[in-house]
């Protein structure tokens, strides 16, 4: 016991001096820290850009200011007082690791970020580093000068081991780590039914979405400016380019919206729908009688037991339940106007910029594929092709997967699954009566436009 109590007490001589020891910890975790960020920088810098070359960047921006200023941090460690550049030094760390934290969870960090603080920090360490150490002779006598200068190395080399380790095993905590929800989108996307639905009704889809309920509105949601800013949601783009229109029973032998003065109409609150709807008899000079329920089978029940004269709402939603709910489809007719723009795309919540990424170039892949002629017939049979944009799509070239946090065959998934946007129109829109209409693709004449995946 005496032996091993001597061994500790002159290997840990310094450790004995409440001074050194508290500088000792505080060090220890600064060290930590330093190790961890500097694991997660990189990560999160090839998440960024998924350029290796960005990654060398954020080295040179690191190292090159700490070669500059290394010239005058000892003179400056001399000069003013080394406690107070010590505690600057720690403290700009801290805040600036923090920000950084804080603007990835927001989703607002960008490369260029990185490097200034990077600069920064090249610069400060300058600084800070002679000024550490010559804080330790001010701390310890001379006597335990080596020790304490040996227990520092230990801190450093422990935490050097130790500190990345941490951070590599918080990153890959999904919860926790930068690409926590690419990582699960990675493996929906892998697998099309790995996806869970939530029935909302018009009205509560917002809140479900705000809330985290649901991570994204994919059905028949309206970007409007309102939903885009004051309810805090992203469109990623518009998958189905709608209007909204009127449906009446054949028998009322309504020809024109133009008839329907006096009319008692169903609609759902919560919608676009309601607006449009007064805006439009309000334009025209007619009256009406709304007839406002929520829910939606709720609404289709009254419209078919004559409660109202007239349903309202997108045109695609008319024609889904004429075709579904009408006991005789052909009993009822959607008049020939069209009194709004309905732009229909998937909504994300603000913030989630990664997230948003992944929905719109899911989106933009089916209309890629379907302008390269690549459908779920056709893919297999694409995987020798010498097309280098076909590659790219298949995943074998490139890294477009990575840089949305998914998988390689991330769109080669989707048209396996699903298909291109041919394909699931023809499957679910054109049963309908639908025509493709303005959503035909750009070169088409439609407005349906993918920019380029490259
Ligand atoms: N596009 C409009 C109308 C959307 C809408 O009214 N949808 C109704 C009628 S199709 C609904 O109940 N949607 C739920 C669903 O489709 O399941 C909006 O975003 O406000």
């Amino acid at each position: 016991m005496t032996g091993v109590r001597g061994w500790a007490s002159s290997t840990f001589a310094a450790a004995s001096l409440p001074e050194y020891r508290r500088f000792l910890y505080a060090l220890t975790a600064m060290f930590f820290a330093l190790w961890m960020v500097g694991l997660a920088r990189g990560f999160i810098v090839y998440e960024l850009t998924g350029s290796n070359a960005a990654l060398g960047g954020v080295f040179v921006a690191f190292g090159v200011p700490q070669l500059l200023f290394g010239l005058f941090g000892g003179v400056v460690a001399d000069r003013f007082p080394r406690r107070t550049l010590v505690l600057i030094g720690q403290t700009w760390f801290g805040v600036e690791y923090v920000t950084l934290g804080v603007l990835l969870s927001l989703g607002l960090l960008e490369y260029w970020m990185i490097i200034v603080a990077s600069v920064i920090e090249g610069a400060s360490l300058s600084f800070y580093i002679p000024a550490r150490t010559a804080l330790i002779g001010d701390v310890v006598p001379a006597r335990s000068l080596g020790n304490a200068m040996a227990l520092q190395q230990v801190a450093f080399n422990a935490s050097r081991i130790v500190g990345p380790l941490l951070a590599g095993w918080l990153i890959a905590v999904p919860a926790v780590g930068a690409g926590g929800a690419l990582i699960l989108a990675g493996a929906m996307f892998g697998d099309a039914n790995k996806v869970k639905y939530a029935a909302l009704s018009a009205q509560q889809r917002f809140t479900a979405l705000q809330s985290g309920e649901v991570d994204v509105l994919s059905r028949n949601t309206t970007w409007t400016l309102s939903r885009d800013t004051s309810l805090g949601f992203d469109f990623t783009g518009v998958s189905f380019y709608d209007g909204q229109g009127f449906m009446v029973p054949k028998k009322l032998n309504v020809k024109s919206a133009k008839e329907l003065n006096g009319a008692t109409v169903c609609v759902q609150p919560g919608t676009t729908t309601e607006l449009n709807l007064a805006d439009w008899f309000r334009a025209n000079r007619l009256q009406f009688t709304p007839v406002v329920i929520e829910r939606l089978e709720e609404v289709n029940a009254a419209y078919f037991a004559g409660r109202c004269d007239v349903y309202t709402t997108d045109i695609s939603g008319l024609a889904a339940i004429r075709t579904s709910q009408a006991p005789t489809p052909a009993d009822h007719v959607i008049l020939p106007e069209v009194i709004s723009k309905e732009p229909l795309g998937p909504a994300v919540r603000h913030g989630d910029s990664k997230w948003a990424d992944v929905v719109r170039w899911s989106y933009y892949a089916m209309l890629e594929a379907e302008e390269m002629g690549i459908s779920s017939k056709t893919i297999d049979s694409l995987a020798s092709s010498p097309n280098p944009a076909v590659q790219r799509f298949l995943g074998t070239q490139g890294e477009y997967g990575k840089m949305l946090g998914l998988d390689p065959k991330w769109a080669s998934n989707i048209i396996k699954q699903v298909g291109n946007y041919a394909e699931v129109f023809e499957k679910n829109i054109t049963p309908l009566g639908i025509e493709r209409g303005v959503n035909k693709l750009w070169k088409d004449g439609g407005l349906q436009y993918a920019p380029p995946m490259r």
